[in-house]
């Protein structure tokens, strides 16, 4: 049974991690069009799906040297979309506009065929850092309609550490719309360890944050807290963005990283010692503004935390999977499990 006072928007699921070799085209093709045609898309467009991957894989192959492809399957509000991100640490493009329009970079690189993917995806978005690198996303819907956005869209994506196949990490999203209040509440935990125990702990929590008929963090914070009894437990925070207030409100234990960005500002969420699951003090919520404009970024310990808004020009105006897709390729410590939900509230 689900909650009460809001619909599941949208939360983490499988996510195919594909590294940059010579075979990684066909690799991606190959689970793409499975992926594609689990969901349903038509041939024909499971055939823009291929080429897609194909530009991508080329791509990476070519210019990029070491990257990675990311395939998964993305559910919003009952819609299902196969989604492609590309993620590389190399060059980047130069000039991300021109490389779209006329299908070459700047520096004759990176950009070629760029354009041709904007073109086949029914959502596309890239963001680029010269010299750092670059993420491109490119979202097919299964029914080739692309549902409308709210004031806040939000998107997450996570990462095993290498040699494992399941994730410890894990986020979700949903509404909240009750007479008092409307918003989107966001879970964003990171299971002790790694592998199958730590998945399993992911598992419960996204079971217990959906089944959870409750609004304030403190109050989902303490449901996970029993969802999660006998697992080895979790860091985890529960941020709730009130749409009418304009204002973040956020309560977690452990060690999530949770920062509110505007312009070149960050404000950061505490959260309090503990675990969720295992030992839980009395939870506690801190608030911060959420203007339009602003991002609210939630990630685990598998990216460092030393990041800063203004080393990202641009990216809190992208598809949030971009956005989170970005953060992660540039602070992700390889050492770990990673995970990061982001929530960007849409200029009015
Ligand atoms: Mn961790």
């Amino acid at each position: 049974m689900g909650p009460v006072n809001g619909t599941l928007v949208t939360e983490a699921g499988d996510v195919s991690w594909l590294r940059s070799d010579i075979a990684l085209a066909a690799a991606a093709r190959r689970q793409a069009a499975q992926l594609a045609r689990g969901i349903c898309l038509p041939e024909e467009r499971v055939a823009r799906v291929e080429l897609c991957v194909t530009e991508m894989a080329t791509n990476l192959l070519k210019y990029a040297h070491d990257g990675s492809l990311a395939l998964r399957v993305v559910r919003a509000r009952g819609n299902a979309a196969l989604e492609c991100l590309s993620l590389d640490n190399g060059p980047g493009i130069d000039d991300v506009e021109r490389a779209l329009r006329d299908g070459a970079s700047a520096s004759g690189t990176l950009g070629i065929g760029m354009g041709a993917i904007g073109r086949l995806a029914d959502v596309f978005g890239v963001h680029s850092l010269r010299g750092r690198g670059t993420v491109v996303c490119a979202r097919f819907w299964a029914d080739g309609q692309v549902p409308a956005a709210g004031p806040v869209e939000a998107g997450g994506l996570t990462r095993p550490i290498s040699g494992e196949q399941v994730c410890g990490d894990t986020w979700a999203v949903r509404t909240v719309d009750t007479a008092g209040s409307a918003g989107l509440l966001l879970m964003m935990c990171d299971g002790l360890g790694h592998g199958p125990l730590a998945a399993r702990v992911a598992d419960r929590a996204r079971e217990a944050f959906r089944d959870s008929r409750n609004t304030s963090p403190t109050a989902v914070l303490e449901d996970l807290h029993r969802g999660l009894r006998g697992t080895r437990g979790a860091a985890a925070a529960i941020a709730f963005i009130d749409f009418a207030g304009r204002r973040v409100q956020l309560s977690g234990a452990g060690n999530i990283t949770a920062l509110v960005g505007t312009g070149d500002t960050r404000t950061g969420l505490l959260s309090l010692p503990g675990i969720v699951g295992v030992q839980l003090p009395r939870p506690r919520a801190f608030e911060a503004a959420f203007p339009p404009g602003a991002a609210l970024v939630m990630h685990s310990d598998g990216l460092s935390d030393r990041w800063k808004p203004a080393d990202f020009p641009g990216l809190f105006t992208q598809d949030p999977a971009v956005a989170a897709g970005q953060l992660l390729n540039q602070a992700a410590v390889r050492r770990d499990d990673a995970g990061i939900v982001v929530a960007l509230h849409r200029q009015p």
